[in-house]
């Protein structure tokens, strides 16, 4: 009994310090985000907020007042027939994204700060506010932004000089020919690959985490969750395929 305790203790313990180290890890390049805030640890949720979404084109509410800090859980439910999304970002931000979406309605995300949500169905979005300002939101979804579909979310702060410039991300600046980025997750079964990428400048892609297919099995192999890569990316028949990658240093 007295044995089967410690182990017990030990292994928790083990699993403890892995679960934080690869926390940090993962934690600790994203400043590009630190204009809107950043994303939230569950356990620190001050607040529930209910964000209706509908094929009138709108959120409901499309207005949000938080606290600078505060921790959000964003249920976002979409009542109506048809995918809607809700993203986070900065004005400028979204309507760069909006055009990319335009160009390639396909395109699967899959970025910390927005939930895509099917007809019916509920999702959630857990975001830290950590600037005061004002934090958008919209539907990308091809021509919801257009027809109206954003909102805003205002953090009262504390401090109410903020300096509201962006930090870059270095590492995530693009060299001449390939991208760079960081992998977040590789999928054998399915030969996919998703990256926290930079600019891609010949698909005229902003920084953003994307799904994208793999050219061949052996360069998924190459590649691991968190590793700093430079990759080539190229658009075929309408899907984003990544067809070269190497470890970046
Ligand atoms: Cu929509």
């Amino acid at each position: 009994m007295k044995s089967h305790t410690l182990l017990l203790a030990l292994s928790s313990m083990l699993f403890a310090t892995s679960a934080l180290a690869a926390g940090n890890h993962a934690g600790g390049h994203d400043h590009a985000e630190d204009a809107i805030g950043k994303a939230g640890d569950a356990a620190k949720v001050s607040r529930t907020v209910t964000v209706d979404m509908s094929d009138a084109m709108r959120f409901n509410p499309a207005s949000i007042s938080v606290k600078q800090g505060e921790t959000i859980r964003l249920v976002v439910n979409n009542s109506g027939a048809v995918k809607h999304e809700l993203v986070l970002g900065t004005e400028k931000e979204l309507k760069e994204h909006n055009e990319v979406m335009k160009k390639s309605p396909e395109m699967e995300h899959a970025d910390a700060n927005m939930v895509t949500v099917a007809p019916g169905k509920t999702g959630e979005v857990i975001w830290q506010f950590t600037k005061a300002g004002k934090v958008n939101f919209a539907c990308l979804q091809p021509g919801h932004f257009d027809a109206g579909m954003k909102g805003v979310v205002t953090v009262a702060g504390a401090s109410a000089a903020s300096s509201g410039e962006a930090k870059k991300d270095s590492t995530l600046d693009a060299p001449a020919d390939m991208a760079r980025g960081e992998i977040r997750k590789v999928d054998l079964d399915n030969k996919k690959i998703t990256i926290k990428h930079g600019e891609i400048k010949n698909l005229d892609m902003p920084p953003m985490t994307m799904v994208f297919q793999a050219k061949d099995d052996a360069l998924l192999g190459r590649v691991k969750a968190g590793d700093k890569v430079r990759f080539s990316a190229e658009k075929v028949g309408g899907a984003f395929v990544v067809t070269d990658i190497q470890a970046a240093k």
